[in-house]
């Protein structure tokens, strides 16, 4: 396992739209395991492979709190087959947004389609940070961030915030 860099934004590359995958294979699996590995790291509770550059629809996600075991899970082709109308709100973070977090909401629960580890169809519904934290994760395999959920106002001044971070540590 390795750990790997987070890209962050303002980087283009976090706008690509990543590819479902044609079959789960070691070589998938690698890069789920790094995943893993770099989000236990930073440390988070959900990671995106574009994050790491990788376009391709993979997610690692574990929400288990720090006193509980670790409940590492995994999503290769997410997809969202049901969204309840009711909304919940969270306080949003995200690795590629270093230092800045916002109210955002979604859809409290959620029914989703996707391949496990092994390359197995499973279905699920989810709720409460589960089900904002996969929706998170697969709007970054669309190319969205949470700011992108914000007013244009919010969003601006964060991303002017992020420039201006990232010019100062090129320099
Ligand atoms: O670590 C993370 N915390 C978080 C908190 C609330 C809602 C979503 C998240 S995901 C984030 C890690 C990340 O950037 N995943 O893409
Ligand atoms: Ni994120």
């Amino acid at each position: 396992m390795a750990i790997r860099q987070i890209i962050t934004a303002p980087d283009p590359f976090l706008k690509r739209v990543s590819k479902p995958v044609a079959e789960v294979t070691d070589d998938l699996r690698v890069l789920m395991d790094d995943l893993l590995e770099t989000m236990y790291d930073a440390p988070g509770i959900g990671l995106a492979a574009i994050q790491v550059g990788e376009p391709v629809e993979a997610i690692v996600l574990d929400i288990a709190r720090d006193e509980d075991d670790p409940y590492p899970r995994y999503f290769v082709n997410p997809e969202i087959t049901w969204a309840s109308e009711e909304l919940a709100t969270y306080e949003e973070g995200c690795l590629s947004v270093p230092e800045f977090t916002a109210d955002v909401d979604r859809p409290a629960e959620i029914k989703l389609n996707f391949l496990d580890y092994d390359g197995n169809k499973q279905e699920i519904h989810a709720d409460g940070l589960l089900a904002t934290c996969i929706q998170h994760e697969i709007d970054h395999l669309r190319g969205i961030l949470f700011i992108d959920h914000l007013s244009a106002v919010k969003r601006n001044i964060i991303v002017r915030k992020l420039v201006k971070a990232s010019k100062q540590a090129a320099e």
